[in-house]
């Protein structure tokens, strides 16, 4: 496969979600831009740049809500130097370092989570974060007795993947349907999601479904806890952007038979939902446990201005 067809290959598969989760949609897109900038023949900076971006660009509009896939490409797409080479080099190291960060973020993550977490807790969560799970096993590696409560997910029912990882470490599980959420909030003592976009105010875009979660946690006073990666707070909304929410194709929720024999139904699909600040008890992230209130500082101190306008 030449390199703009390796570069073409993985954005096909975030845009199916072959490649799925903001963390890994995120190291997939560093990986694949790297590459592409190693084996990249231009006669001149000017070349180089103008296939970058294109790269950045069509890596970035795979999908649109996961703010980790345009903060990942922002950080390892940018180099200073004049020279090709030179430039080529830096983007290969932005991308290694990126791959690092991102990795061991995971694991502080799961550190400064798991003692949220105690003893004999019942844990639910949704979907299948990565964030989520490293802070669920880690808690359960310390020997705390936990068991967790998987939400199925649909469409795509991504709670499979999530109860698969979990019976694989040895944690008991049980798998609900969504509209089962509330039913079992009582017996919860922790949510814990993942994050596919922290916005300035602190509100959470992740999963179709969270904010039910977060409203059955808050009417029942449980905890409900979001692990998020710095990478994924939203740079762009400090300059009032709003966070689009993927609509996916109908056909993942209703096969196109039944679609048939109802001309006149209206399906949609939402990928994603918004969980306001004020149901949201702590953001776990790599530098620290924060209330939602702090995002502002987190892009600011650990993100920067500068990576908000560059693609
Ligand atoms: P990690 C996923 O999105 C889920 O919404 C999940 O909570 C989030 O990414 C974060 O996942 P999708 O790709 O990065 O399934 O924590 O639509 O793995």
């Amino acid at each position: 496969m030449d390199q703009l067809s390796q570069l073409q290959d993985t954005a096909e598969k975030i845009t199916s979600m072959e490649i799925r989760g903001a963390g890994r949609i995120a190291k997939a897109a560093a990986v694949a831009l790297r590459d592409y900038a190693k084996s990249l023949e231009v006669g001149s900076i000017g070349e180089f740049s103008r296939h970058i971006e294109n790269a950045a660009k069509l890596l970035v509009d795979t999908r649109p809500t996961a703010v980790s896939l345009p903060n990942a490409v922002r950080l390892t797409a940018r180099y200073t130097s004049a020279d090709v080479e030179e430039a080529r080099e830096e983007i290969i190291n932005n991308a290694e370092q990126f791959i690092k960060q991102a990795g061991d973020a995971l694991q502080k993550i799961g550190e400064i989570g798991g003692r949220r977490i105690r003893d004999g807790d019942v844990i639910m969560t949704h979907c299948n974060s990565h964030a989520a799970l490293s802070v669920i096993t880690t808690a359960f590696g310390q020997g705390k007795d936990i068991s967790v409560i998987a939400t199925e997910t649909r469409p795509r029912r991504q709670g499979l993947l999530t109860s698969k990882h979990l019976l694989d470490h040895g944690i008991p599980t049980t798998l609900i349907v969504d509209s089962a959420v509330r039913y079992c909030m009582k017996e919860v003592d922790s949510v814990i999601v993942g994050a596919d976009a922290i916005a300035v105010n602190g509100a959470l875009v992740n999963k179709i479904g969270t904010s039910q979660l977060a409203l059955a946690a808050h009417e029942a006073r449980t905890n409900f806890l979001t692990a998020a990666e710095t990478y994924k707070f939203s740079p762009d909304t400090i300059l009032g952007e709003f966070i689009e929410i993927e609509e996916r194709s109908v056909d993942e929720v209703i096969d196109k038979e039944t679609l048939a024999g109802l001309p006149e139904l209206n399906v949609r699909n939402p990928a994603f939902d918004i969980t306001p600040p004020e149901y949201i008890d702590l953001i776990i992230t790599d530098v620290g446990a924060v209330p939602p209130g702090m995002a502002y500082s987190i892009i600011k101190d650990h993100l920067g201005w500068e990576i908000g306008d560059m693609v």
